[in-house]
């Protein structure tokens, strides 16, 4: 049996794309920011008391795109997940790239416009908007090449961008500037998959 904890309010809403997207059969455990993740049994799960978590079957994943790289691989077939090592690297290079590059950036921001107003910071908000360009550029200049990051078809590379990128839109992030990657995000969150995912506790 596959379970993945996490509400879909986090990072684990990617993971339960994922799951959607292959369709396999799972149960969702929505633990929340309500202070299980601190509990010992979950910390057994994942000691970093983070969602999402994966327990497959006794096989134990935490770290979102791992567990989404290992939902594709394990039970994706071609396109989601690719058939050639090559594909397999560029699926691994855009995910990386998406947590290193993009995905810290967007969670300051956010962070700077949800917080307790005192706690605000609009300069660092600001030098994020800024920080964004470079890599947004090299994004939309990829899509500009091709209809999904590896090509033709959706792949988990475009899930796991996508997912990271989903921020943009809750932040008001102006994507106006690379119009090919805000297409791109569009089709990619509009999937009934993701749907279904976001729309779940
Ligand atoms: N790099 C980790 C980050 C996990 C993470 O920080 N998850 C957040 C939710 S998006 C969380 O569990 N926050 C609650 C907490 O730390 O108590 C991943 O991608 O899985």
């Amino acid at each position: 049996m596959i379970k993945l904890y996490g509400t879909s309010m986090s990072r684990a809403a990617r993971s339960l794309w994922a799951l959607e997207e292959v369709g396999v059969k799972y149960e969702h455990v929505p633990v929340g920011f309500t202070g299980e993740l601190r509990k010992p049994e979950y910390l057994r799960i994942n000691p970093n008391g983070h969602m999402p978590a994966l327990d497959d079957s006794g096989t134990f994943l935490w770290e979102s795109m791992a567990i989404n790289l290992y939902i594709a691989e394990k039970y994706g077939k071609a396109p989601l997940w690719p058939s050639t090592v090559e594909a397999h690297g560029a699926c691994y290079q855009w995910s990386f790239w998406g947590m290193t590059e993009v995905e810290s950036t967007l969670l300051e921001i956010f962070l700077n416009q949800m917080q307790p107003a005192e706690q605000r910071d609009a300069k660092v908000a600001q030098a994020g908007v800024e920080k964004l360009k470079t890599p947004l550029k090299v994004l939309d200049d990829h899509l500009q090449k091709s209809d999904y990051l590896l090509g033709k078809e959706f792949t988990i590379a475009d899930l796991n961008v996508a997912s990271v990128m989903s921020l943009a839109p809750l932040i008001q992030l102006d994507l106006s500037t690379t119009p090919t990657a805000q297409q791109w995000l569009q089709k990619c969150l509009a999937r009934p998959a993701n749907q279904r995912a976001v729309a779940m506790k």
